[in-house]
């Protein structure tokens, strides 16, 4: 989807207080180290190098936030945050991030949905559970939330099928995907969703009118009383 092709860098974080305050609605990835968020934004946008991906876990070590919207003018925000539970990083570290991200996900003003990345092949964790808890009283007040499930090519279509609707019943009435950026899957669909939650009014993206006789105005109608005549 275009919308989401014209992401662009907008500004790194190591603490939520360093964030500059956006007044759109911010969307930010989430989950595991090493479950695919910077890939996934890489995906979605359509842009190589946008987020940095890694073998490596731990490779995302900041916020960083992405604008979208067409014309230079941002319309929403995405933010690719650092991933939790990866085993080799001091414990220290690991509390510092664990800080970070559950201060984010609970003072950030401008954040309207988050999209929880996770492995189908380890499931929920632990971890992304206490996240969940963490965001549902924001839940409550309209806070949007998606699971996705990454790296489906590595499963079969009778495994992505039953682990979809396990996570189903375990996402709390948020929306479930399954996507693969190697495949190209749900990257369509994924996109659109985005754009809705972004757009709520369903105004699409501005486009010239078409210059047909039936567009134009007709020049003898009257205008209505709730018309004000200038
Ligand atoms: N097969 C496959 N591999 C993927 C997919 N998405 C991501 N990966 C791989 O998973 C690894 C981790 O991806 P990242 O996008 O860096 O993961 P991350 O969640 O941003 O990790 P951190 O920044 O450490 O939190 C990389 O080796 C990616 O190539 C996918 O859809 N399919
Ligand atoms: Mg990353």
């Amino acid at each position: 989807m275009g919308w989401m092709h014209t992401a662009r860098f907008l500004t790194t974080a190591a603490q939520l207080h360093h964030l500059p305050p956006v007044d759109v609605p911010e969307i930010a990835f989430v989950g595991r180290s090493n479950a695919g968020k910077s890939t996934s934004i890489n995906t979605l946008t359509q842009q190589k190098q946008l987020a940095f991906a890694s073998k490596k876990p731990g490779r995302t070590q900041h916020i960083n936030l992405f604008a979208l919207g067409k014309q230079g003018v941002t319309d929403a925000v995405l933010a690719d945050l650092p991933g939790y539970g990866y085993a080799a990083v001091s414990r220290s570290d690991k509390e510092r991030w664990q800080r970070v991200m559950l201060n984010y996900l609970m003072q950030r003003e401008s954040l309207s949905a988050v999209v929880l990345l996770c492995d189908p092949r380890l499931g929920l964790t632990e971890l992304d559970e206490a996240l969940l808890d963490a965001i549902r009283p924001r839940v409550e007040q309209g806070l949007k939330f998606l699971v996705l499930l990454t790296k489906a090519d590595k499963l079969t279509r009778s495994e992505q099928a039953k682990i979809l609707s396990i996570t189903k019943l375990n996402a709390g009435g948020g929306e479930v995907r399954m996507f693969s950026a190697l495949k190209k899957q749900g990257v369509d669909d994924v996109a659109q969703l985005l754009w809705h939650w972004c757009h709520p009014d369903g105004l699409k993206p501005a486009t010239p009118a078409p210059a047909t006789p039936e567009a134009a105005a007709p020049v003898d109608t009257p205008a209505t009383p709730d018309t004000p005549v200038q």
